[in-house]
C-alpha cells in the first residue's frame, strides 16, 4: 500500500498546483452560522449533558473555541446590529429588540427609544464583502427593521424568507406562512431554511460567497421536531432526577434594599412565591435545570442543520476554502417573558416559557449577568487557525466584522468597525488583541424580569454592573465566581471607582442615550 501512495504524492508534487485547489486570487468563503437565544451552556461542548449536539461538538473541537465570548446585548436586535456594523449597540443607539418594549407604570425610568432599524449610512459586513466580489445570502432571521430596511437594502443579494421580524410568523411547523419559503405538510422550519442554504452554496460554489445562516431557532415558540421530541421524552424518562432547586428567584439588584441571595432562596419556599408570574418584591423565577424536551429537540435540529452545511462544503470540496463561524445572539431564555406584566404562566405551560438553564451562569436572556450575555463562539479558519485550542480571552460579537475582513484578506475599514477588534491573530494562536475592556448599555426595562436597566463593563477577570434606577453597582471576579454570587463592591471601592469611571467615560465617548424619569411612575404593589 505504501508505494502507490508515495507515487501518488510524487505525481501531485510534479503538478504546478493541486488540481482541486481554488485559484490563489479567490478569497475564502465565509459561513456565519448565527443561532437565536442559544445559551452558553446549551451545547455538549460547552457542558450540556441533556442536549445532544454531536456535529457542533466535533466541529468546535476542531476549531478555535472561545470560552469567554459575549453577545453585544442580552436581546436580539442590538447584537445583530453590532455584528453587522462592528459598532457597539450604544453607539448605534439601537439598544433594544425591535420595535422595542413599551413603558409601564411600575418603571421609575422611561425606556430610551431605540433607533427603529439598522442605519443605512453604515457599511455593513455584507456590503463590505459584496464590494469585494462576494455573493451575499441571508437565510432566516433578520430583526433589524421592517422594509425598506431588510437584508436586501443592507448588502445581501438574496434573502429567504421575506420576513423581517424576530420570530417565525407561524412557528416551526408547516405551514410557516413565510413569503419566499415554500413548505409541505410535516416540514420543520430549521430544516427548510437549511435546504435553502445548501442550494445557495451549490449555486455559488464557483465564486466566493458569504452565507449568513441566521436560524430563528431555538428562540420561542419552543417547538421541537416530533421525532426529536420523542427522543428527549425517552431520555428524560430514563434520566435520574436533577439535583437542586428547579427554579431560583431573582429580584431587582437596584432595589432599596435589594434582596440578598440568602433572602431570595428563603422566600422561594414561601407560599406567596408559588406560581410563575411577577411575584412579591418584584421577583421572578429563573430555570435551573436543562430538561425541556421541546427545546432540546430544537437545539438538536440546529445541530443537524450545522452538520448538513459542513457536509455540503465537504461534498463540494469547499471545506478548506471556507471560514466557518458559529455563535448565538444572547443567552438562554431561562426566565419567562413578561412583555405583558400581568402574565401568569400555567404549570402545564412551563416548557413554553422557560427554555433552558444557563447554570453555572446567573440570570437569563434579558439580564446583564453572564447568563444573558455569554454565548458559544467558535471559528474555523482553514490552513491558518490554531484549531483544536480554546481561548479564554474575552471577545464580543462586535469583533466578527474586522475579524472576517482580516481573515479574507480584505483591508480593514477602521472608520466603520470602530468598536470591534480583529480576532484573526488570536485565531492563529497569537496573543490577545489590545483592548481596555468590553462594554454593555441597556437603557430599557427587560421583558425577562424586573431588574433595573443598566450597563456593564468587563476588564480582565472583573465585571462591574451599574443600574440606572438608583446607581447601585455590583462587582464580580469572574475567575473566582463565574456564577456572580459574591458581590465585591463594598470590599473593593477603589476598583469600583476605576471601573465606574471607565464605564462612564465610554458612555460619553459613544454618546450613549441615558434614561429620563417616568412621569407616570406608580410603585408596583
Ligand atoms: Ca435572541
Amino acid at each position: 500500500m505504501r508505494i502507490p501512495l508515495i507515487l501518488a504524492s510524487l505525481a501531485l508534487l510534479a503538478l504546478p498546483a493541486p488540481l482541486h485547489a481554488a485559484p490563489a486570487s479567490r478569497p475564502p468563503n465565509v459561513v456565519l452560522f448565527l443561532v437565536d437565544d442559544l445559551g452558553w451552556r446549551d451545547l455538549g461542548v460547552y457542558g450540556s449533558t441533556f442536549h445532544e449536539t454531536p456535529q457542533l461538538d466535533r466541529f468546535a473541537r476542531a476549531s478555535v473555541r472561545f470560552t469567554d465570548a459575549y453577545a453585544p446585548c442580552h436581546v436580539c436586535s442590538p447584537t445583530r446590529a453590532s455584528i453587522s456594523t462592528g459598532k457597539y449597540p450604544a453607539r448605534l443607539q439601537l439598544t433594544d429588540w425591535l420595535p422595542g418594549r413599551r413603558d409601564f407604570p411600575f418603571q421609575r425610568l422611561k425606556n430610551a427609544t431605540p433607533r427603529p432599524h439598522l442605519p443605512f449610512e453604515e457599511t455593513t459586513l455584507a456590503e463590505a464583502l459584496k464590494d469585494r466580489g462576494y455573493a451575499t445570502g441571508h437565510f432566516g432571521k433578520w430583526h433589524l427593521g421592517e422594509d425598506p430596511s431588510g437584508p436586501l437594502q443592507h448588502g445581501f443579494e438574496v434573502r429567504v424568507p421575506h420576513w423581517n421580524k424576530g420570530w417565525p410568523n407561524a412557528g416551526y411547523h408547516a405551514p410557516f406562512k413565510l413569503d419566499g419559503l415554500s413548505d409541505a405538510p410535516g416540514d420543520y422550519l430549521t430544516d427548510r431554511l437549511t435546504d435553502e442554504a445548501l442550494k445557495y452554496i451549490e449555486q455559488n460554489r464557483s465564486r466566493p460567497f458569504f452565507l449568513y445562516l441566521s436560524h430563528f431557532a431555538p428562540h420561542d415558540p419552543i417547538q421541537g421536531r416530533a421525532d426529536l421530541v420523542r427522543k428527549y421524552q425517552a431520555k428524560l424518562e430514563r434520566s435520574a432526577p436533577a439535583k437542586g432547586l428547579p427554579f431560583v428567584l431573582e429580584g431587582n439588584p437596584d432595589a432599596k434594599p435589594a434582596l440578598s441571595r440568602a433572602e431570595l432562596d428563603a422566600r422561594i419556599k414561601d407560599e406567596a412565591y408559588r406560581g410563575f408570574r411577577v411575584l412579591p418584591d418584584q421577583t421572578v423565577k429563573i430555570k435551573q435545570h436543562q430538561d425541556n424536551i421541546q427545546f432540546a429537540a430544537m437545539v438538536e435540529a440546529v445541530d443537524e442543520s450545522f452538520g448538513r452545511v459542513i457536509a455540503k462544503l465537504e461534498a463540494l470540496g469547499l471545506s478548506e476554502s471556507t471560514i466557518v463561524i458559529f455563535t448565538s445572539d444572547n443567552g438562554g431564555m431561562s426566565a419567562a417573558n413578561f412583555g405583558r406584566p400581568d402574565r401568569v404562566v400555567a404549570p402545564a405551560a412551563l416548557d413554553a416559557a422557560f427554555a433552558t438553564s444557563n447554570l453555572p451562569l446567573r440570570g437569563a436572556k434579558g439580564w446583564l449577568y453572564e447568563g444573558g450575555i455569554r454565548v458559544p463562539l467558535f471559528i474555523r479558519w482553514p490552513g491558518r487557525g490554531a484549531h483544536g485550542t480554546a481561548s479564554s480571552v474575552p471577545v464580543i460579537g462586535t469583533d466578527l466584522y474586522p475579524t472576517i475582513l482580516e481573515m479574507v484578506g480584505a483591508p480593514a475599514l477602521p472608520t466603520q468597525h470602530v468598536d470591534g477588534v480583529s480576532l484573526a491573530g488570536l485565531v492563529r494562536g497569537g496573543p490577545a488583541p489590545e483592548r481596555s475592556a468590553l462594554f454593555w448599555h441597556f437603557p430599557h426595562y427587560s421583558n425577562h424580569g424586573r431588574q433595573s436597566p443598566g450597563g456593564a463593563v468587563r476588564q480582565g477577570d472583573y465585571k462591574l454592573l451599574e443600574y440606572f434606577e438608583n446607581n447601585t453597582v455590583q462587582l464580580f471576579n469572574l475567575r473566582d465566581d463565574l456564577g456572580e454570587q459574591h458581590d465585591l463592591a463594598r470590599e473593593q471601592p477603589e476598583r469600583v471607582r476605576q471601573l465606574t469611571t471607565l464605564l462612564h467615560d465610554w458612555r460619553r465617548q459613544v454618546s450613549a442615550v441615558m434614561m429620563e424619569p417616568n412621569p407616570n411612575f406608580k410603585a408596583a404593589p
